[in-house]
């Protein structure tokens, strides 16, 4: 799978995919992440990006001409999936999209930034648009970081335990259950004794059983969705 991500700071994003199992999935050819300065597209001296919105108002808008140069230049080369657009506005994210996007081939993420892009470009290039959660941060990019680790992830191969993945919180609309290590009692704390047992069908029952008391105490809101 390949990522391209447009940003206007791509120095936010040199770290995340550099660290740890999103490193690992790269060198070992599963993904092919690759960030682009929509700067080097930008044409005259000032190699300018942004400019002030028609109509008066506080902050800039992201020009439509270089961002629109960083995506031909793409897709001239390969065909994409989608062309996603990280904005508060857009879609929620959740589990059900990262599933999803991790079996697409290419994928493009542009990262909104100041007051966001000229809405011409969202209605002839981007395919869907994406808000990690209802606040507000200052631009894409973190949220860009956040949507591409959680589809990596998922790449077959990328986390070594292949049924990791199928486990964690929210795959089934369900939180994940309490999990234990060594040592079995911690100063008088002590590890659940099912968790002991080495009874394989008492621990899974277990485990679901928290699962669903976990998931009606803190986020009765994912019990209903399963309703629906
Ligand atoms: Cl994708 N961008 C910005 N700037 N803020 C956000 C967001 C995205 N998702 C939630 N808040």
């Amino acid at each position: 799978m390949r990522i391209d991500i447009l940003t206007v700071l791509p120095e936010l994003l040199e770290s995340p995919f550099n660290h740890s199992i999103l490193k690992r999935a790269a060198d070992k050819g599963l993904v092919d992440i690759h960030v682009h300065n929509i700067r080097n597209f930008a044409t005259g001296k000032h190699k300018q990006v942004d400019d002030y919105a028609f109509g008066g108002g506080a902050g800039m808008v992201m020009m439509i001409e270089p961002v629109e140069k960083a995506i031909q230049s793409l897709t001239r080369q390969r065909n994409y999936d989608e062309i996603i657009y990280m904005t508060p506005d857009g879609k929620r994210y959740t589990q059900r999209e990262a599933n999803r996007m991790s079996l697409l081939n290419n994928i493009i993420i542009l990262c909104g930034h100041y007051k966001g892009v000229d809405q011409r470009l969202r209605e002839h290039y981007i395919t869907s648009e994406i808000s990690i959660g209802d606040y507000v941060l200052t631009g894409g990019e973190l949220a860009a970081a956040i949507v591409a680790d959680s589809i990596v992830r998922l790449v077959p191969g990328v986390i070594s335990d292949e049924t990791s993945a199928l486990t964690d919180s929210f795959q089934d609309n369900l939180l994940a259950p309490p999990v234990y290590t060594r040592p079995a009692d911690y100063k008088g704390w002590k590890v659940p004794d099912v968790l002991l047992s080495g009874n394989f069908k008492a621990i899974e029952a277990w485990r679901m059983e928290q699962s669903i008391e976990r998931t009606k105490r803190l986020r009765p809101d994912l019990l209903d969705e399963i309703k629906d």
